[in-house]
């Protein structure tokens, strides 16, 4: 049994403005080939598909026309599951016509069990393997709250909730592989933060859970996964050092803080019970680099580029001492008749000095949602010993508004 495990594809996220729709198809005809050429039998994509609840045309034509084609190829099944940016409904919506194209898809999680364990047969009928194909799970799905609970026993809930809910999946999946009597591989999959794992700033990953201390734990994953495909988090890493449960990271560089990653996905080999994965490294299509100094560094950058006819999308960070008023005229004309492209330029300087003074340069851009937040608080000024429930509060009605369905009727 050969699977491929991927996640958090974003489809449709733009870079500062700039579309990548190119990238995007470039991927998947990528992967689409992969698959043929290394005789895949499934794919397991966890979660985070498209960047947004509502995908635009080309976004949604790019996904089922992969669809279509992988489901043509050596590829026996496709599973997909939501993640926190995906829209349950939206993903679920086609789901009875996927069906007939081997494609599975978990949106949301129910009452239901059986919906998240999956019985997959081979070309003659026969079960081949078992996926437990567990959706990003919402505040909502697993925590009943209870008014006056501390933010603590929040916590405590919502990761008890999520091991018992793994548990069950687990526990009905062998129940399953034994009523079959068959010796097959059983697979987990999951969108969520794992304690211990690494992020990097500006990857987009968006704060799940409330408050920080909710992360689950590896040991929250049942004993019987052969292999668990985790999605959410862009480094593809291991978790708490397993070979077996692992984050296969986004294909593509998210944004500037990703750029110099070697993105993957994974190959997961499964062999009368034993497992071997290896990552099979994505080509990078659109280069991106950050370039950080003083003007001399950056203009000598940019000219290495320009001389080598880089076609880079470039960041710009000036930390130089010296007070540039003229820098976006600068790095504009620097980059004139080259290939180069200019998504960002940041003057650290110019903030820096003008945040001593008011504050007014500072750009809505240049904070994520609890540092506006907490600039509210310290313009009321709050006072600090209320400002950690009032930020746990913010968040929880953060994380609510970001997890409702709005398409869903
Ligand atoms: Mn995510």
């Amino acid at each position: 049994m050969k699977i491929i495990h991927s996640s958090d594809w974003h489809i449709g996220r733009a870079l500062h403005g700039r579309k990548r729709y190119d990238e995007f198809e470039s991927y998947l005809n990528w992967l689409l080939e992969t698959i043929k050429q290394n005789e895949i039998n499934a794919i397991l994509v966890a979660g985070d598909i498209f960047d947004s609840s509502v995908p635009g045309n080309r976004a949604q034509e790019l996904y089922y026309r992969f669809l279509s084609e992988v489901s043509s190829s050596s590829c026996r099944h496709v599973v997909i599951i939501a993640g926190n940016h995906d829209s349950p409904s939206f993903l679920n919506a086609p789901r009875k016509l996927l069906r007939f194209l081997n494609v599975h898809v978990v949106g949301n999680s129910s009452e239901e069990l059986n919906d998240e364990v999956l019985v997959l047969c081979d070309q003659d009928d026969k079960p081949e393997l078992i996926v437990c194909a567990v959706p990003y799970l919402r505040d909502r799905d697993i925590r009943s709250s209870e008014a006056g609970e501390s933010l603590e026993d929040k916590e405590k809930k919502l990761l008890d909730g999520i091991r018992e809910h793994y548990a069950a999946v687990g526990a009905l999946a062998e129940q399953k592989r034994t009523e079959l009597g068959l010796d097959i591989p059983i697979v987990g999959m999951g969108h969520l933060f794992t304690a211990g794992g690494r992020t990097i700033e500006g990857d987009g990953v968006r704060e799940l859970y409330i408050g920080s201390l909710a992360l689950v734990k590896a040991s929250s994953f049942p004993a019987c996964f052969d292999y668990t495909a985790l999605g959410h988090l862009h480094v593809p890493q291991r978790v708490n050092g397993s070979e077996t449960i692992r984050y296969s990271g986004s294909p593509l560089a998210i944004g500037f803080g990703e750029a110099n990653q070697k993105k993957s996905i994974c190959q997961v080999d499964i062999e009368n019970g034993a497992v071997t994965v290896k990552l099979i490294e994505v080509p990078v299509w659109q280069k991106l680099e950050s370039i950080k100094g003083n003007w001399n560094e950056i203009e000598n950058r940019i000219g290495e580029l320009v001389a080598i006819d880089s076609s880079a999308w470039l960041e710009i960070i000036y930390q130089g001492d010296e007070i540039i008023s003229d820098l976006q005229e600068r790095v504009v004309a620097s980059v004139e008749d080259s290939k180069l492209e200019i998504l960002r330029i940041k003057n650290t300087r110019l903030i820096d000095r003008v945040l001593e003074q008011s504050g007014i340069e500072e750009t809505l851009d240049d904070l994520d949602e609890n540092e506006v937040f907490e600039r509210c608080l310290a313009s009321h000024e709050v006072p600090q010993d209320q400002r950690r429930e009032l930020l746990s509060t913010y968040q929880e009605l953060l994380v609510s508004y970001c997890e409702k369905d709005r398409q869903k009727e």
